[in-house]
């Protein structure tokens, strides 16, 4: 019965999942123009009469890489699995109930962040105080996706019954790490959330713990990190290699990758502190080291990637060392977006390897080099390969042609152009010594701390601001193509893609070469807690006695 399936509950949910993730990459993508503007010295903000530039940059992150993300990989992941799996989601109602929490909470922080009442920025490190709407909007978001992720567990536990000595398809491996890596980490920010944050806003308690807060706070940061760029691996294992013409070079080195995903993503958090006082340099380098290990399982999927590009460019009869790149299927929109994704990846995952060294990493701190970092890694290699994965997800999920190919190209195109140019300009004003999350157009402070020799205003850094601000231009175009593709397909006719299927690869060595402990979760996931107790616990127990829960609240404008 499960190949006649019609997958129609899943591809409904999905198409309620991926709304809402347009929604908030369209006013997102939007404030992100005016911020690399802004950066430039050219102010939108006061001349549109829009928000203070806190409320914009909030609001940035908050619907870019929380909301875009969060519900766009629900959608996706619940289409990859259901069809991966052959078979329906075993409780579609937890994930509907799940969607109405996660709505409900989108809903309270957007209010909050509109109402000028939460402008502090994605991170909402306390003391800044934001109301009471937010943290609670937020917190049922994640929420929301615990019982989501719960639909997934279930569903899988009922496969595995069903077909008893399968090894798990290789899209599922990777949406259970996923899930596995995002429900262990999200225990960070909702105890930070319930005991500290949600009482003081409600006026419960009066005063925070702004260490320990920020040290929950990147017990989940970092592995959140994973979470949007696990879904880009999905595809980029289980379905690009077809898309590309071929197979996947190794099916046992990728379900290898997604284990010590599972087994490093959390205890790395500390490299997001090695400027925080009151955390012994020890454990910053053990974090350090840890850091190094995650960074492993990208380096062998860099590798596999370019062994199934390679593979599916021979099969199409490429030669050479390079020239085979040529043949690769550049006129797919979906398949060239995520190809460019992955090269603009190495660059950034390649900055992550320097932020994550200690001494380095003084450096590049609090500079723009960071936004620059995740503008390539969550804004290119994770949001460029997720619309290149819209390109057939859309026309799978409404059964309406793509409306129009050669935009969703020019799209991906300009994106990487674009990225390529600010992600440029971010890095270099950083090693300059930009400050990151500052207006320079109106800071007083950076005009009067950075001038030039001619005493200009934030000197040294305006050539690499500028193409900063060009980069941010260029995207907002490609940003343009793409929700009017997005809106023009659900106009196309009806039943105008009927013949789109979910594109999963098979393997040049299959999952019957992986040895069996690479399917046995249970073993990863307690390696991974014991990992997570021996990073953390000496660090809260020292936190616990150097620093008080003396800091009242602050609100920024
Ligand atoms: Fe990061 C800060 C270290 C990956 C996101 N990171 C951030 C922040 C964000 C972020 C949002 O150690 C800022 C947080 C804030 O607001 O303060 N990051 C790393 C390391 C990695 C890394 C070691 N980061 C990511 C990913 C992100 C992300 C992924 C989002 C999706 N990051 C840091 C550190 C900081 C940090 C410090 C703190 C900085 C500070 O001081 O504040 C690694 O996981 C990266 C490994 C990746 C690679 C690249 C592999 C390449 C692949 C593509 C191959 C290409 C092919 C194409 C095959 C080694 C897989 C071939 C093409 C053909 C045509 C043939």
């Amino acid at each position: 019965m499960e190949m006649t399936y019609d997958y129609k509950q899943e591809r409904r949910l999905a198409f309620w999942f991926l709304v809402v993730a347009f929604l908030a990459i369209s006013v997102g993508g939007l404030i992100g123009i005016f911020q690399a503007l802004e950066h430039a010295g050219i102010n939108f903000y006061p001349l549109a009469g829009l928000m203070p530039y806190y409320e914009g940059l909030t609001l940035h992150g908050v619907l870019n890489a929380l909301t875009w993300t969060t519900f766009f990989i629900c959608g996706f992941l619940i289409i990859a699995t259901s069809r991966a799996l052959e078979r329906k989601m075993s409780a579609m109602w937890l994930s509907w109930v799940a969607y109405a929490i996660m709505l409900a909470g989108v809903g309270m922080a957007g209010y909050a962040m509109l109402s000028g009442q939460a402008s502090v920025l994605y991170t909402f490190y306390v003391p800044m105080r934001a109301s009471a709407i937010h943290y609670i909007g937020l917190t049922l978001v994640v929420i929301g996706t615990w019982l989501h992720s719960a639909n997934f567990y279930l569903t899988w536990g009922a496969w595995r019954k069903e077909n008893p000595g399968v090894k798990t398809p290789m899209a599922v491996v990777g949406t259970l790490t996923t899930w596995i890596v995002w429900d262990l980490a999200t225990i960070g920010v909702a105890i930070e959330m319930l005991t500290m944050v949600i009482p003081w806003s409600l006026g419960l308690i009066e005063n925070t713990n702004p260490l320990l807060a920020r040290t929950l706070f990147w017990y989940f940061g970092h592995p959140l990190v994973y979470f949007w760029l696990l879904p880009a691996y999905v595809s980029w294992y289980a379905m690009v290699p077809k898309q590309a013409g071929g197979k996947l070079f190794s099916d046992p080195l990728g379900r290898l990758a997604f284990m010590l995903f599972i087994l490093f993503s959390v205890p790395v958090g500390l490299h997001h502190q090695y400027t925080d006082p009151g955390i012994s340099s020890a454990w910053k380098g053990v974090h350090g080291v840890l850091t190094y290990a995650v960074a492993f399982p990208s380096f062998m999927t860099a590798f596999t990637l370019m062994a199934s590009l390679e593979f599916a460019g021979k099969q199409r009869g490429g030669r050479g060392w390079f020239l085979w790149i040529f043949k690769l299927p550049w006129g797919d929109p979906s398949f060239a977006a995520q190809v460019l994704a992955m090269i603009i990846f190495a660059a950034g995952g390649i900055g992550g390897v320097i932020n994550a060294s200690y001494s380095m990493n003084l450096v590049v701190h609090n500079t723009t080099w960071v936004p620059g970092h995740f503008h390539l890694t969550v804004g290119t290699a994770s949001t460029l390969s997720f619309m290149g994965i819209t390109y057939w997800l859309l026309p799978y999920i409404t059964k309406r042609r793509l409306f129009s190919k050669g935009m969703a190209l020019a799209q991906a195109w300009t994106w990487f152009i674009g990225m390529v140019l600010f992600g440029r300009g971010m890095h270099w004003a950083g090693l300059l010594g930009a400050p990151r999350r500052v207006p320079f157009s109106q800071a007083v402070y950076t005009q009067t701390l950075i001038q030039d020799t001619a005493g200009r205003a934030f000197g040294g850094f305006q050539t690499a601001m500028a193409l900063t601000a060009i980069g941010g231009v260029i995207l907002g175009v490609s940003g343009l193509f793409f929700l009017l593709n997005v809106v023009m397909s659900l106009t196309t006719k009806k039943n105008s893609a009927t013949d789109v299927d979910v594109p999963l690869a098979e393997a040049v060595s299959g999952p019957e070469n992986a040895p069996a402990i690479l399917d046995n979760w249970k073993v990863w996931i307690w390696a991974e807690v014991a990992l997570i107790v021996f990073a953390y616990i000496p660090t809260l127990l020292t936190i616990a006695q150097v620093s008080n829960w003396n800091a009242p609240g602050l609100i920024i404008r």
